[in-house]
């Protein structure tokens, strides 16, 4: 570990983690393990060749740390006290914004002291980027935990060029409307020079947000900022689908070991015909329940045999000490039980439950070892989980049942889509999942590899960073607008100005 001696770095990643985390060995001594997310592979060769550093929270309370380089990455921290983790992040990131953006499945919570811890730890943030970017650098803040950040950058250094990209859905305006700080928050986005969604319909939410809380004009993908007594400044808002790295995933997929362990999991599941799979963390969003009601039914009905059929469940724990996410837990676990009391023989469980997360390795051989993968969240930004089955099965096998509340799902058409409120809707997709003849299946999973393979994560920031670098250099001519579905037509405002 080395501290840089320098404080002028030319491209910088803000995002509330940061790619690291602290491990203390049992002599008592700290070190840093890099998170495998597939942001960081993706950024790693342009953090490298860019004198790149990452801002972000370390994961622990009250942890005060000097900036230091891991594997080729300047990290620097930022500390959060256990008040700022009860009210900027539990409170007002996953309380208040979270259950909102997800078309609030749980009930959002409106206080006035997250929101101003809110601000406070978001100006924090701001003033340790602009502490060390170097003049006209290039900043990418992450996610909704920090959308006042890019604001509060321009402020302090009107020379950066700033990007913020949006990993959950952006809600329509009249769920989005309920927010006491919907100006504010806003305003803060349009801080930056682009604003990236997942997917079309984000960036038309936010773009219709914009028309009715300011008088800005908006004219598909650009917004017209106009300040009086400042030059009118032109930010970009539209559709960016982040994807996975997919090589990486098919790579461990071919190794013999891991395919020899998906022989071993099913095996240990009594080798059913058929194994259906979960993957989440546990979070209301994700439709765990509508899923295991549908499961539960099918086998009430005598439409599956729990010995034909066995449904694996990874729920990975998540956000524990939010109120919503114990409860959540509760009811899964209540049905998991009743389920497998119901159903269950000496030799076959009909939930494998796991409230715990695996290595990378055992997530593959999972997804070799399922035939079928459920994904039935009720809103998801995206649904990294599906493009990773997807990119594992090199075989051409395994069905994918995919709900049409996820951005996965604008591109991933040939899943069987599924509306996870219709139990018989979904109970059919899942009867038609297990019976799919071999042939429709390989057709169906090569015309999904073909999407996931080409689109990589690496694309993605490449398409990101190229439109920020076509911002920064003002050729907007260059930033074609977004194919838009009818209903998402953007107004353009006779205030537009070419
Ligand atoms: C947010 C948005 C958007 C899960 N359990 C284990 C494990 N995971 C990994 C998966 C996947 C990731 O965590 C989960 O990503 P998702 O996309 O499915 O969902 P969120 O966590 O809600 O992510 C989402 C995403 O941001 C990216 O923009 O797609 O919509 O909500 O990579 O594999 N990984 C390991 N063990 C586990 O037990 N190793």
């Amino acid at each position: 570990m080395t501290s840089p001696t320098h404080a002028d770095y030319d491209f910088v990643v803000v995002s509330n983690r940061l790619p690291v985390d602290r491990v203390v060995d049992a002599a008592g001594t700290a070190s840093w393990s890099r998170s495998p997310g597939g942001l960081v592979t993706a950024l790693e060769p342009v953090m490298r060749s860019a004198d790149g550093a990452w801002v972000g929270w370390a994961g622990q309370p009250d942890l005060e740390i000097e900036p230091f380089e891991n594997e080729g990455i300047h990290i620097i921290p930022v500390p959060l006290s256990e008040y700022d983790i009860a009210n900027f992040y539990e409170g007002f990131s996953n309380d208040t914004l979270w259950p909102l953006y997800h078309d609030v499945i749980a009930v959002p919570g409106y206080h006035r002291d997250w929101w101003e811890n809110y601000v406070l730890v978001n100006q924090r943030f701001a003033d340790a980027t602009a502490g060390i970017a170097a003049q006209g650098a290039v900043v990418w803040v992450q996610d909704y935990q920090l959308q006042l950040v890019p604001r509060m950058l321009r402020e302090a250094r009107p020379d950066l060029t700033i990007g913020f990209f949006n990993h959950i859905p952006f809600p329509p305006y009249g769920i989005y409307s309920q927010l006491p700080w919907r100006t504010q928050i806003i305003e803060g986005l349009l801080g930056a020079d682009v604003i990236g969604f997942q997917r079309v319909a984000d960036a038309g939410n936010f773009s219709r947000a914009v028309r009715r809380l300011t008088n800005y004009a908006t004219k598909n993908p650009a917004i017209e900022v106009a300040v009086p007594g400042q030059p009118t400044r032109r930010v970009i808002a539209r559709s960016f689908p982040i994807s996975i790295d997919a090589a990486s995933f098919e790579e461990l997929a071919r190794e013999p070991r891991i395919q020899e362990r998906a022989r071993e999991i099913r095996e240990g599941l009594g080798n059913p015909k058929t194994v259906m799979l979960g993957v989440d963390r546990l979070d209301y969003t994700k439709g765990i329940g509508h899923r295991l009601k549908a499961f539960g039914e099918l086998l009430a009905e005598g439409r599956l045999n729990v010995e034909d059929v066995t449904m694996v469940q990874v729920a990975n724990p998540s956000r524990e000490r939010v109120a919503a996410y114990m409860q959540l837990r509760d009811e899964i676990e209540l049905t998991v039980g009743r389920i497998n009391g119901d159903f269950g023989t000496m030799s076959h469980q009909a939930v494998s439950y796991h409230h715990h997360g695996y290595p990378r390795d055992e997530m593959v051989a999972l997804y070799l070892a399922a035939d079928v993968l459920l994904v039935t969240a009720l809103r998801d930004g995206m649904n990294l989980v599906a493009k990773e089955y997807v990119a594992s099965r090199f075989d051409d096998d395994g069905v994918l049942v995919l709900s049409e509340f996820t951005g996965a799902s604008d591109e991933l058409k040939r899943a069987l889509l599924v509306n996870p409120h219709d139990i018989d809707g979904l109970k059919d997709a899942i009867v038609q999942a297990i019976q799919m003849p071999a042939k429709e299946r390989a057709t169906r999973m090569r015309s999904l590899r073909r999407r996931v393979l080409e689109n990589d994560v690496e694309r993605w920031s490449s398409n990101f960073l190229q439109t920020l670098e076509q911002a920064r250099k003002g050729r907007y001519d260059r930033i074609a607008p977004m194919a838009l579905p009818d209903e998402l037509e953007w107004t353009v405002d006779r205030r537009w100005s070419n």
